[in-house]
């Protein structure tokens, strides 16, 4: 799979160097949020990560490649393409085999960062068990794939359209360990708190990072959840977002949305009943993510000088 890489000068000089690098996901840019608030937050994020000391290597999958870092102009067919398809693991060889072009979800980035040597991971929430996945076995990729690939996720928890008590117990039937960055209750996305604990809470970056150090030196494969709650300021209210996301997820049974499609689709809807309220959050809780997840890079680079 490494002959597949395709790496920007930015990156690769970074990655040469030993500078913390970050990577981004590109399924947010291109099944996440709208145009043009998509484009302009994957650069800004970008942009971010790079203020606080370390470089951002955005991957999506373009032309038989795996690229990690993409410039403007292909970031922008990321924003734009309606072609642009959703790649889990299972998704790579299809995609690359046909040449299309690929955003890479949270386990495809996963997998993807780990092949090019990245070990801190920025995005907004994970994928996860969807209510009722005691039926429908809707059980995200992205947990199994931090089961057992070595990179650490920054996000704001996950979002309450899961099943959240469920997606913790997965994870730690896993071996993942979740940690609480400054926080005590598993943030849910909007929301600062869920009902449910992390399970270790950590304050600060160098704490962070000597864990996942400790975690791969122990030869304990797998990927660490850092949780990081909303800003206070963004934060929206439970019970109003509780409703939102009961309504999405009713439209999506009764329109016979199945497999990768749920997820974009419960979330275009939560965003059009907010009234784009919860885009404003999103983008908010996504460029925290990446400055706490480039000082843990930073962090994580100091540790092994
Ligand atoms: N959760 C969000 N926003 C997102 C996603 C999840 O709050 O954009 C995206 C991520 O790319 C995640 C993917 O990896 O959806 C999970 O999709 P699925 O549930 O189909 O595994
Ligand atoms: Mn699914």
């Amino acid at each position: 799979m490494k002959n597949y890489l395709s790496f920007t000068e930015e990156v690769k000089h970074a990655l040469q160097n030993q500078r913390p690098v970050v990577a981004l996901e590109t399924t947010i840019v291109s099944h996440g949020m709208p145009y043009p608030q998509n484009i302009q937050t994957a650069k800004e994020v970008e942009q971010i990560i790079r203020e606080h000391g370390a470089v951002p290597a955005t991957i999506g999958i373009m032309d038989g490649k795996i690229k990690i870092g993409l410039n403007e102009e292909e970031l922008e067919e990321f924003a734009q393409n309606p072609a642009v398809e959703k790649v889990s693991r299972r998704d790579f060889p299809y995609v690359l085999a046909t040449g299309k072009i690929g955003a890479t979800t949270v386990a495809g980035t996963m997998i993807a960062a780990q092949l090019a040597g990245i070990e801190v991971f920025a995005t907004g929430g994970i994928g996860g068990v969807h209510r009722e996945g005691e039926v429908t076995w809707d059980v995200s990729a992205d947990l199994t794939e931090l089961a057992k690939t070595n990179v650490a996720v920054v996000c704001a928890g996950v979002k309450s359209i899961l099943d959240i008590g469920r997606t913790l117990e997965y994870l730690e039937t896993q071996g993942v360990p979740v940690v609480g960055y400054r926080c005590d209750d598993f943030p849910s996305f909007y929301s600062r708190t869920s009902g449910y604990q992390v399970d270790f809470r950590l304050d600060t970056p160098q704490e962070v990072a000597k864990m996942l150090d400790m975690k791969w030196k122990l030869g304990l494969q797998g990927g660490v959840v850092v949780a990081n709650p909303v800003p206070e300021a963004y934060a929206m209210n439970h019970d109003e977002i509780e409703a939102v996301i009961i309504q999405a997820l009713q439209e999506a049974k009764e329109n016979g949305i199945t497999g990768k499609k749920v997820t974009p689709f419960v979330l275009d809807k939560v965003k059009q009943l907010t009234q784009g309220k919860s885009l404003a959050t999103n983008i908010a809780l996504v460029k925290h993510n990446a400055e706490v997840a480039a000082r843990i890079a930073a962090a994580l680079k100091e540790i092994n000088r």
